[in-house]
């Protein structure tokens, strides 16, 4: 059996700005005095992630989370909203919070994101909207989603938390549906620390939302609509605007880790390697796998485990189901026989490292160590 690695490899590591740069824009932010509330920096990120994003209507704020609660505020949502059990709960918990009964839908086999053609029958007289998760980056079935709202008049907010530059047919992720909500978390692909961002379909809900983030203060300092506290702060900005010149490169270090990764894990029964569809500009946020137990000899925990005991830090993205959370789990539409798509899943998904800094030998490793996980129970031991 290999040796433990050498140093801890982490399933992600941020992608940092050059200390020099940062520290130039700092001063920059210190001779202006100006640390919050829509500064220059603040003002010039949403600028160029307007360009970056190719989304016109845009705004940044303190993170994706509350980003996503005021995106449910703006529209008005109230009622239920058909949503995915295989998400970071906090795509769930802004629901709860905005007063909203969360209708969990089972997802597909294949890309698990929502499954579209079982949307339909969970809608009632009180649905208000979908939020469909672009899991891992991989874009939703945007059309059918869009057929559904369409016909039933439900507002669509697309959680693209891991679709940060993504590209489906040539379009940009932000041109689908009437929000969507970008996380910049020192785990994402682009970072600001915390941070994140809503692009809208319509100009309107950038004034409303800016407001909202801002206590919702209008310029006569009159509030008509309660908001909250949710800006992004200048130093954070500043980071976004250095990260946004370095994310094409880091995006290409990952595409080559992937590439690597699939060479090597390719052919192994009971593994399937994740990859989005060839119509996907992809941003490779995560390497995911996909253990069947059956097949592949062991419990997706088992290897979970056996990787840690070798160093390597690898992730249950998304485990436990938000379905079966303590606080969810009494809701109707959780139940596990509505839900077997996404309670399969959540069983054997693994996400292993993957940075742009990760190396070529840290990649091997890695992939050496999985397979040697499966002939240690073909041997026996
Ligand atoms: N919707 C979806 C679909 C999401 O995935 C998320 C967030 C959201 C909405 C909400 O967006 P935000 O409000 O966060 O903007 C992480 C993140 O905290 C979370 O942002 C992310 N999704 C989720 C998928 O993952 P953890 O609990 O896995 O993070 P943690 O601290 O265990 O770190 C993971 C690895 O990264 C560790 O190996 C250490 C490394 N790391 C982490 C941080 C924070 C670093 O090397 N440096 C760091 O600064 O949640």
């Amino acid at each position: 059996m290999s040796e433990p690695f050498k140093k801890q490899i982490k399933v992600t590591q941020p992608l940092l700005p050059d200390q020099k740069d940062l520290a130039e824009k700092i001063k920059e932010i210190w001779d202006s005095g100006q640390l919050s509330n829509s500064g220059k920096m603040a003002v010039q990120l949403e600028r160029d992630l307007s360009g970056f994003l190719n989304a016109e209507y845009l705004s940044v704020f303190s993170n994706g989370t509350l980003a996503l609660q005021i995106a449910c505020k703006l529209l008005n949502l109230s009622g239920e909203v058909i949503t995915t059990p295989f998400t970071f709960p906090a795509t769930v918990n802004v629901l709860e919070w905005n007063g909203i009964t969360p209708v969990f839908c089972d997802i597909d086999p294949i890309t698990f994101n929502l499954d579209p053609d079982r949307i339909e029958c969970l809608i009632s007289e009180k649905t208000t909207a979908i939020m469909p998760v672009h899991v891992y980056g991989i874009p939703c079935d945007t059309d059918k989603i869009k057929s559904i709202a369409d016909k039933y008049h439900l507002k669509v907010i697309y959680d693209a938390a891991h679709a940060f530059g993504v590209q489906r047919n040539g379009r940009p992720i932000a041109s689908f549906g009437d929000i969507t909500m970008f996380s910049f978390h020192a785990t994402k692909v682009f970072n600001t620390i915390e941070g994140g961002a809503l692009a809208y379909n319509q100009p309107g809900l950038k004034e409303r939302a800016d407001q909202m983030r801002n206590f919702g203060l209008l310029p006569d300092g009159n509030i008509a609509v309660p908001g909250t506290n949710a800006k992004l702060n200048e130093v954070q900005a500043a980071v976004g605007i250095l990260l946004l010149k370095k994310v094409g490169e880091e995006i290409h270090r990952r595409k080559e880790r992937a590439a690597i990764y699939t060479d090597l894990l390719s052919g192994i029964p009971g593994l399937r390697i994740h990859s989005p569809m060839e119509s996907v500009m992809y941003n490779y946020p995560y390497f995911v796998i996909l253990i069947d137990e059956t097949e592949f000899g062991i419990h997706r925990d088992t290897l979970f485990e056996h990787l840690k005991t070798h160093n390597i830090m690898a992730r249950r993205y998304f485990y436990p189901l938000c379905s079966n959370l303590e606080c969810y789990m009494n809701l109707s539409s959780s139940s596990k026989d509505r839900l077997p798509v996404a309670n399969r899943v959540a069983e054997g998904v693994l996400a292993l490292p993957l940075y742009g800094e990760l190396s070529d030998e840290e990649v091997s490793y890695v992939c050496a160590v999985i397979r040697e996980s499966r002939m240690s129970i073909d041997a026996g031991v």
